[in-house]
């Protein structure tokens, strides 16, 4: 291993997270580095290329807000954003902080150890690279560790195998037989897009899901230019709203509503695009009966796009509406009616075998020229659990959290000083418009780092009992939703099957008042101190 260079910073990760983190870091006066995976900046927008693949939120909300320059400079073409647009808006952004300067790229970090005579980490990567540091954040994203799919025999199979977390579009699919895997959002979007030009596309679902017209177009004449007029009060109520947008869900229960008053104000929310619909009453997460009404109608919208009934009964979702992810889709569900589209449900027809040139069932035989895959990610803690991460006492992280993740804030981990978690779990993360919660998660801690300096304090630790009581909290809010009704990738499971969900869903707004709080009252339910010592001579700050 190469002699460790030594830095107060490394941030791992270069997408909209490890960026700003960067950006403060520097702005702040601490030295730091970025390492990152991928051989450019852009984290999920960078490996995220299949077809169809764009955000959900409007261009003008999912963006930073931290530079008023930049919100006025930048130009979005569309209401929501593609991919391609999105990865040059943060190319722009790293070359406007000539921040790739500061980054090792095709450069994963493999271990990082809390070294207690030092009171820093040494961290490794895979180019024999290493690294002191006072801090290491953790800007690995929460959706970027794929999950692969349990097929048979996979390997056997010749022709291109696509993941949609890794795609490759140097591939050309024009023409091909593809058998595509997984109906989630990335799924729906590559579903709609490649029925456009494959030969024949058998599309293998194994959970529904609900999906929303994006009602997607490019941006009229002055509508930007409004938005820039008064684009921080736009971000101002984002950043204190329950889930990071500038519009609240509307007042009102959907099950105090008459039919009729109900019904329009669904179909004012289902043309609205993605994130109307589960704005349209402030219920619907809340309280079965609404829900179901909203289901109801998000079910009768399918069967009336989808021509063949036995498909709409394959595609109808009986969990709660938004209990797992709402999808985004452009032609998605005209896809299916498409005589080149077919839909195979595999908790009906198991896959039992692949072939070089085909799936197999126990039902049939489906001829592929290429696969493609979007069966998810091991969400919230995949990336930073894949790290070798050794804290106090030789805790390794994948031992800690095999019980399902605990950290204070969804920050920082007990047990592990010095260390910071961007958009972990336990934050509102992907509950919301991530971008306003990585914001808010880089400008605290940024905050926290100064604050060290001025006070002299060298390392910080999230206390064990305070970490306990937050993921205790996140768990309470969490079940007075709907969210644990259905099973999905916002749940951790833990050594003995139980889940435990993930993500704070009590709101950005009301999340960002408690960190502050925390930071005003002297970082309460953190342990500081001025020397790097063994824990046991640390003063709780409490
Ligand atoms: P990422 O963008 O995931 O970046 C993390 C980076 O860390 C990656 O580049 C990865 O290579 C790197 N990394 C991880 N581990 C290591 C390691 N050990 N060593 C080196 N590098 C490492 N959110 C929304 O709010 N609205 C949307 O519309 C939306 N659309 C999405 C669409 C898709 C297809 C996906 C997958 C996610 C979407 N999200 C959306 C969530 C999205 O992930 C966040 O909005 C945001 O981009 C996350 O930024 P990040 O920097 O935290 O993480
Ligand atoms: O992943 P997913 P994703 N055969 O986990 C199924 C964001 N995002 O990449 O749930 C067939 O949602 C699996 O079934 P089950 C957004 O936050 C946003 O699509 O395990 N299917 C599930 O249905 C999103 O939620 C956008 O039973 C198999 C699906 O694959 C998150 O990223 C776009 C299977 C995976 O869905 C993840 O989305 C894209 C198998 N063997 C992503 N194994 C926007 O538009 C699993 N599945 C904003």
């Amino acid at each position: 291993m190469a002699e460790a260079r030594t830095l107060d910073a490394l941030v791992v990760g270069a997408g909209f997270a490890g960026l700003y983190m960067l950006i403060k870091l520097r702005e702040d006066g601490f030295s730091a580095q970025g390492v990152e995976a991928g051989s450019g900046v852009g984290g999920t927008w960078f490996w995220n290329r299949y077809p169809g693949a764009r955000c959900d939120i409007p261009s003008l909300e999912y963006s930073y807000s931290f530079d008023p320059e930049l919100e006025q400079e930048w130009d979005w073409t569309e209401r929501y954003a593609a991919q391609g647009e999105i990865l040059s808006y943060i190319e722009h952004v790293a070359a406007k902080y000539d921040l790739k300067r500061s980054i090792d790229f095709e450069t994963r970090v493999t271990s990082a150890v809390w070294n207690e005579e030092t009171g820093r980490w040494l961290v490794e990567t895979d180019r024999g690279k290493a690294f002191d540091v006072q801090f290491l954040i953790l800007a690995t994203g929460a959706l970027s560790e794929p999950k692969l799919p349990d097929l048979p025999n996979l390997d056997a199979f010749k022709g291109p195998v696509l993941f949609t977390a890794k795609w490759d579009d140097s591939v050309d699919l024009k023409g091909k037989n593809i058998c595509h895997f997984g109906t989630g959002s990335s799924g729906i979007q590559a579903v709609a897009a490649m029925s456009d030009y494959a030969s024949h596309l058998t599309v293998f679902q194994r959970t529904p899901s609900y999906a929303v017209p994006a009602n997607n177009r490019p941006l009229e004449a002055g509508e930007q230019e409004a938005a820039k007029a008064h684009y921080q009060e736009m971000r101002k109520v984002a950043r204190h709203s329950p889930l990071g947008f500038a519009s609240p869900p509307r007042p009102g229960k959907a099950k105090e509503f008459a039919p009729k008053d109900r019904e329009q104000r669904l179909e004012e929310a289902w043309n609205a695009g993605t994130t109307g619909l589960l704005n349209a009453f402030e219920d619907l997460l809340f309280d079965a009966e609404s829900n179901e009404q909203a289901a109801v109608f998000a079910r009768r919208k399918i069967a009336e796009t989808v021509d063949d009934p036995e498909m709409v009964r394959k595609l109808t979702p009986v969990y709660p509406l938004g209990s797992r992810r709402l999808c985004s889709e452009i032609g998605f569900y005209e896809a299916l009616n498409k005589p080149n589209v077919e839909l195979v449900d595999v908790r009906e027809e198991k896959v039992v075998e692949i072939t070089a040139n085909e799936v197999v069932t126990d039902q049939d035989r489906y001829p592929a020229d290429a696969i493609t895959i979007a069966t998810g990610f091991d969400a919230c803690t995949g990336a930073i659990k894949a790290i070798e991460l050794v804290g106090r006492d030789g805790q390794r992280i994948a031992e800690e959290w095999a019980d399902g993740p605990r950290a204070y804030l969804g920050l920082a981990i007990s047990g592990f000083p010095n260390l910071f978690a961007i958009t972990g779990p336990g934050s509102p993360s992907v509950l919301s418009n991530v971008i306003i919660s990585i914001e808010q998660h880089v400008e605290w801690v940024a905050r926290c780092l100064t604050d060290m300096r001025e006070s002299g304090d060298t390392v910080i630790e999230a206390d064990a009992q305070a970490e306990q009581d937050w993921m205790h909290h996140v768990d309470e809010v969490a079940h007075m939703t709907l969210f644990p009704a259905a099973d999905s990738w916002y749940m951790g499971k833990t050594r003995d099957g139980k889940q435990v969900f993930m993500p704070y869903v009590g709101g950005v707004g009301a999340y960002r008042e408690k960190c502050d709080q925390v930071r005003e009252a002297g970082y309460e339910g953190f342990v500081l101190s001025h020397a790097p010592v063994g824990a046991e001579e640390l003063t709780p700050h409490t």
